[in-house]
Formats: structure tokens, sequence, C-alpha cells
């Protein structure tokens, strides 16, 4: 970034976690660009070491000229704020799941705990000219919580997760001292213009706001909220197809497919994701499409997420129930319709996985972004490129408009998009991706650094 000198980068997430090119799936793609961008903006990645203790002590490392700066979170803090309010109460209704959303005061209480003993253990590393860029729905008060100690700093707020509709939003008890505290911020962006649309609604209708363009005002602060789509590191995915790694995977899943089509599906374990409405479309396509049997499989990595919150263990249960009722309707001696494969994989793995995959089935039914997607374009051959199929509900469709777009929710849509993608013509195929690729390279994850960091800069 070209004035990097200027200003050090406070970043503040839930979780920090350096990425290594050899962890299988240990971190997702937020971890990846937040790495990205304190590599190129010198700073400090502060967050949870996602290790449980009563310490309160700070701990600094330094890993490939990144500082992270870690602290412990006790049981109980786990308990209501990690798994409770961030995964039992926002997680579901920010993903439009009302009927499984849990509004416990204990929830909340800890919630409202661990941001401020974040801003009490932060503030006194920040330094006047310090950018501080906090990010998702774990922390949404905690600009609030650090403007009340006094730190008139440029503050930033990127959610990664859907924003919901108004009539969903107004389900939560708290919704509005919940909203308001985002008012604290300079800059609050979000990945769609959908989300965006949602909040502006929101604070028209709940906060009276002012909205001028991309500003909005509410009780004498003034914000900018855009929309600001994350993107992924293309060239290094790019460049990781020569890695190792990546051409073993590949080759082993061509000697594992030969004569068979593979699918491939890449998601955490989570009701998000669809996959159960995507077992379902499959199983739909299999049964309308007899002459396919043997000839395609689809392969579906889903490693487990958020295992103390029930609603997770439930999923994990009703998938492998699902995936051995149909691979015992529809296997025969030489072929299994569905790989299910419960854990993670390095990122040059995936990339290798990836390319061999003549369909990236991604249908989650509602998602923030969903960078499984991006990354599976960025990974194709240019000459022989396989077919995206993507949920109209994730964050991607607003960008990647040449995938199929399905709607998750429909069995024959899936089971009709999966048809398509079979039959499409290899110049269809290169057209398509031409046009998705080239909008993942230039909107790739340093264009979406770039332009939050400079929003905030503007202010
Ligand atoms: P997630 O819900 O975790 O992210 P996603 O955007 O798909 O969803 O990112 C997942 C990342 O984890 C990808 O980089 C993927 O490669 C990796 N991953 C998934 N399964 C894996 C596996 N089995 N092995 C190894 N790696 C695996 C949240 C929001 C999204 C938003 C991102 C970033 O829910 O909507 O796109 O943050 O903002």
């Amino acid at each position: 970034m070209e004035d990097s000198a200027l200003s050090r980068l406070i970043v503040i997430s839930n979780r920090v976690q350096v990425p290594r090119s050899d962890d299988e799936g240990a971190q997702g793609g937020l971890a990846v660009a937040l790495f990205a961008a304190l590599r190129q903006q010198k700073g400090i990645w502060f967050g949870w070491s996602g290790d449980t203790s009563d310490s309160r002590e700070l701990r600094f490392e330094v890993n490939s000229d990144v500082t992270t700066a870690t602290i412990d979170l006790s049981e109980q803090d786990v308990e209501e704020y990690y798994n409770g309010y961030a995964n039992r109460t926002l997680w579901p209704l920010f993903h439009y799941r009302l009927d499984i959303a849990e509004h416990e005061r204990d929830f909340q209480g800890g919630y409202r705990r661990v941001n401020q003993n974040f801003a009490d253990t932060i503030k006194s590393h920040i330094q006047s000219d310090d950018l501080i860029w906090v990010h998702d729905y774990h922390l949404i008060p905690l600009g609030d919580i650090l403007r009340s100690k006094g730190i008139q700093n440029k503050i930033g707020f990127f959610l990664h997760i859907p924003w919901p509709p108004k009539r969903l939003l107004t389900a939560l008890p708290e919704h509005r001292e919940l909203v308001e505290t985002l008012f604290a911020y300079d800059v609050v962006g979000f990945q769609t213009e959908e989300w965006l649309d949602s909040f502006r609604d929101y604070v028209a209708n709940h906060l009276d706001a002012t909205i001028e363009g991309d500003e909005i005002r509410v009780g004498g602060r003034t914000i900018r909220a855009i929309a600001c789509p994350i993107g992924i590191d293309t060239k290094d995915f790019v460049e990781a197809r020569s890695h190792k790694d990546a051409i073993t995977a590949y080759s082993r899943m061509v000697e594992s497919s030969i004569g068979r089509d593979l699918i491939v599906g890449v998601d955490r374990l989570d009701y998000s994701k669809g996959l159960q409405e995507r077992f379902t479309g499959y199983e739909r396509f299999l049964s309308k499409h007899p002459e396919r049997a043997a000839k395609v499989y689809l392969l579906q990595i889903a490693p487990p997420t958020r295992e103390a919150v029930q609603s997770y263990r439930d999923i994990r249960m009703a998938l492998n129930a699902q995936s051995g009722l149909i691979n015992g309707t529809h296997a025969d001696i030489d072929w299994v319709p569905i790989r299910y494969v419960n854990r993670g994989m390095s990122r040059s793995m995936l990339g290798g996985i990836y390319r061999a995959a003549r369909i990236g089935l991604v249908t989650p039914l509602r998602d923030g972004m969903n960078l499984v997607a991006k990354e599976y374009v960025a990974a194709q051959d240019p000459d022989d490129p396989g077919v995206l199929i993507l949920s109209q509900f994730a964050g991607a469709a607003e960008q990647l408009k040449e995938a199929l777009l399905v709607n998750p929710y429909s069995a024959d849509d899936i089971a009709e998009a999966i048809e398509n993608a079979l039959r499409m013509p290899r110049e269809e195929r290169i057209e398509r991706w031409k046009s998705m690729f080239d909008c993942i390279k230039s909107q790739d994850v340093n264009w979406w650094l770039k332009k939050f960091i400079n929003e905030m800069k503007k202010f």
C-alpha cells in the first residue's frame, strides 16, 4: 500500500490465527486476508489466542513480519460470549435463522464483558495516529467502548456476515442498543449492496437516521457505510497451482476419478452452508439422470466447527445419516456417489482438488460472501475450466454473475444446474470463467484492503 509509512494498522478480530500453508483448514479466508493486510501495512493484530485460561496476560509474537497480540478467554467468556451471544444469538439471527437464535441475558453480559476486556487490554497499545480496524459480529460494540475510554483515532468496522432485513433484526431484544454502537465508528463496511441496503433501511426506520450518499447521521455522529466485498489472494492461489501438494492432490483426484466427473463442495460444517439441501439436490439429480450413475461423484469436504453448540452437533448427525442413506440407495459395487470427508485440507491441497473438479458446488442458504466460490474460480485451468454452481443467496453472487446461479432451497434447481454444467461446451465454460476470473483478479484481497483503508483515511 503506497502510504504505509504514515500510520500503523491495528486489526482487532475475535480470533488471531497466523496462516500456515500446511495447516489443515485451521483458518479460514478471514485469517488469510487479515494477515495479508498486516504484511502490507505495519501494525498489530489483536484478539483471542483460542486458549482458555484465567490469565489476562497479553502475549506478543512476530510471524513473517506480522506482530500478533493475543489474550486467553476464561471458560465463562467462551461459553457466554463465543458459544453464546456470538454463535447462538447473532450468527443464526444474521443468517435468517430466527428459529434457532437464542436470547439469554447471560450471553449478552458475556458479550459486553469480553468486548470491555478487549478494549481495556488494547487501549494502552494504541498510538495517536494508528488506524483501528475492528472485524465482525463478535465485536460490534468495541468501537463504542474504545470511544468511551477516550480513543479518538479513526476506527473502522467490517461485517463479514450478512446484515439481516430490519424485520428479522428487531427480533433481537436489544437490537437498537447494538446498532447504535456502530455509530462510534467512522467507516462501517458490508460485503454487498444488499446487506448495506438492509442496514440503511433499519437505521432510517428505527434510528431516525439522515442518509446522504454514503454518509449516515444519527444523534450527532456521522459514519460512512459502504459495500466493500472481500476478495481472495488470487495471485497467490494461481501461483499455488504449481505447489507440490497441489500437484499431488490434483493427480490423486484425477487418478481416483477415471471416467468420472468430480463435483466438489468445500465448507465449514455449518447449517448456513446448505449442506442438507445440497445433498438433497444431488440426490434429485441422481434420480432424474440414472444414465449419469457411476459417471459422476460428489466430494464434500466439511470439517466440523463450533461443536460446543448443539445446532452444529445436530447438523453433523443429520449429514452423516443423509450421506449414508444416499450412498446406500444409489451406490454400486465399484461406485460411491458421495465421498464425505470431515476434515480440513491444506490450502495447496484444496487448490489441486478444486482444479480437478468439473463442478464447484457452492450452495449456502445465506452467506456474507463465500470465499470458496472465488477460490474455485482462481484454481481452474484457463484452457479447460470447470463450472461454478453458486447460490443466489451468497454475497459472492453479486460479483460472480457468470456462475450458474441457483436457489439452494430448490432440489430441482440444483439438479438441473448440475446437468447443465456437465453438458456445458468448453467455449461457454471458458467464456464464463474468464469474466469471473477478471473479477476476482481485479477485486482481490488487496483491492478490498486498500478500498476500506482509503475510506477510513478519507474521513
Ligand atoms: P466462512 O463462513 O468461514 O467465512 P468462507 O468465506 O467460505 O466461509 O471461507 C472459508 C474459508 O475456509 C475458505 O478460505 C476455505 O478455503 C477454508 N475452508 C473451508 N473448508 C475447508 C476445509 N475443509 N479445509 C481447509 N480449508 C477450508 C466468513 C463468512 C463468509 C465470508 C468470510 C470472509 O461467513 O461469508 O466470505 O468470512 O469474509
